[in-house]
């Protein structure tokens, strides 16, 4: 087992980590930046390093004093957390090269799963079912003129570098694709240094439902059940639950071994998540594989009762997992919550927190970063806290949901919280009716 792991990352995730890594008796290095000085994670770890400025680009993801942090303080590993370089297949291969284990997916594994088009192809061999679309990528408008055409429209032009909805179009109708394919291949060019586009059959109205993986180094793969994202707002989840109130049997058993398909087709090892779209009829198609841990693995880990940051850890010594499934016994739910004024268009609103209380009791977890006094650097994303529930039901996993929310003291700056509250009251969410689109039509009240 690791002797020390160094965790580059911030916030809430740095102190998830380091607080399994105490249970595991493995010491931590927290690395900060001058802006998160203050910071639990800084202090929660045994040594604490300064990796730069408060620009992200100067200090979570500066490559050189990241290793160099763990090379100082003699880390046999890094954990990255999510976002900042727990997907960068660079940060990967220098860890490789230092001798230094990165607890996430390996350098071709990330290089793989990041170039979309090249990933779908993947899957389609694997026979992981996919949305119909181009052969790869689109060689010039006539090409794509041809092959929307043969899909019929709508149809959606994807940027192969994309990923939070950067440089895709729906697009009706042949008038419109010209336009399209220009403005979609400038914006990816400019966003990612790539204007690679294809095309695929667009797919109204769907789910977002992924499904959890686990893969050791001997081969052995399991699925833990799925989690539902479907209320998002401009590729932002608000929300997330498991089971999805979507889901059935049959689809959890067909969707769970398609994952674990789409595992074996790269070798995959770690945990993993692959995104599906799921239309009205319950047809599944591939939409990418993340090779990181997620914000919303915690309703995973309620539900099936297993510690994922664990068993991430312990995979990435080597050792074995059993390849039984996990299939949900309770349900849970997840709230995230920003430091936005959800009242006002969810305007980011970073400040100092002036009092602070966190709702309790049975089936309540509050995973956060922050306290009484704490002020919010305006440098790094606005969630601040992630409110979780587990019960017996749905319904009750709700209602702990809307105590809890009332419970919950934020003061100082404006949360997402009020919107929440509402959301929990609102009848078609309690009746688990939504999709991808109940974030267009949702109304918040002031
Ligand atoms: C789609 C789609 C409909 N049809 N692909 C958005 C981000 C990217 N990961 C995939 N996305 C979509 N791809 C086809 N062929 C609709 C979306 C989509 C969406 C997907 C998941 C969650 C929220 C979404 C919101 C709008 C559009």
């Amino acid at each position: 087992m690791f002797k020390k792991i160094l965790v580059a990352n911030r916030g809430e995730i740095a102190l998830r980590v380091i607080r399994t890594c105490k249970e595991m008796n493995i010491k931590t290095v927290a690395v900060y930046s001058t802006a998160d000085a203050d910071s639990l994670h800084v202090r929660f770890a045994d040594e604490a390093v300064c990796i730069g400025p408060a620009a992200s680009r100067d200090s979570y993801l500066n490559i050189p004093n990241i290793i160099a942090a763990a090379e100082i303080t003699n880390a046999d590993a890094i954990h990255p957390g999510y976002g900042f370089l727990s997907e960068n297949a660079k940060f990967s291969k220098i860890c490789q090269e230092h001798s230094i284990k990165f607890i996430g997916a390996l350098p071709e594994q990330i290089e793989g799963m990041g170039d979309k088009a090249s990933a779908k192809e993947t899957m389609r061999k694997a026979n992981v079912p996919t949305v119909p679309g181009s052969d790869g990528i689109l060689e010039s408008l006539e090409d794509a003129k041809a092959c929307a055409k043969e899909i019929r429209y709508p149809i959606m032009l994807k940027a192969t570098a994309g990923g939070g909805g950067r440089g895709m179009r729906i697009v009706a109708s042949e008038d419109d694709l010209e336009e399209a394919w220009n403005s979609a291949r400038q914006e990816s060019a400019a966003a990612f240094g790539n204007d690679g586009m294809y095309m695929e059959k667009f797919v109204e109205d769907p789910h977002h439902i992924e499904i959890q993986i686990a893969a050791d180094q001997q081969g052995n793969i399991c699925h833990l059940s799925e989690r539902d994202c479907s209320i998002q707002r401009r590729h932002q989840k608000l929300v997330e639950e498991t089971p999805s109130p979507f889901m059935t049997d049959e689809l959890r058993a067909s969707m769970g071994e398609a994952a674990i398909k789409a595992a074996k087709a790269v070798n995959y090892e770690g945990v993993g998540t692959v995104e599906f779209l799921v239309d009205k009829h319950r047809d599944f198609y591939f939409m990418e594989m993340n090779t990181r841990i997620q914000v919303e693995h915690t309703i995973t880990e309620e539900v099936v009762n297993y510690d994922l940051i664990k068993e991430q850890i312990k995979i990435a010594a080597g050792c074995h997992i059993s390849g039984d499934n996990y299939f949900p016994k309770m349900h849970s739910i997840q709230c995230r919550i920003n430091a936005e004024d959800a009242l006002n268009n969810f305007r980011p609103c970073p400040g100092t927190i002036s009092h602070y209380h966190a709702p309790g009791g049975h089936g309540i977890r509050v995973d956060t970063h922050v306290y009484a006094g704490y002020s919010i650097p305006p440098h790094y994303d606005s969630m601040i806290s992630k409110l979780i529930t587990v019960a017996q039901t749905r319904e009750e996993a709700i209602t702990k949901m809307e105590r809890a929310l009332s419970e919950y003291i934020i003061e100082g700056i404006e949360t997402t919280i009020p919107f929440h509250l509402q959301l929990m009251q609102d009848s078609q969410f309690r009746k688990g009716e939504f999709t991808t689109k109940f974030m267009d039509t949702f109304e918040i009240e002031k």
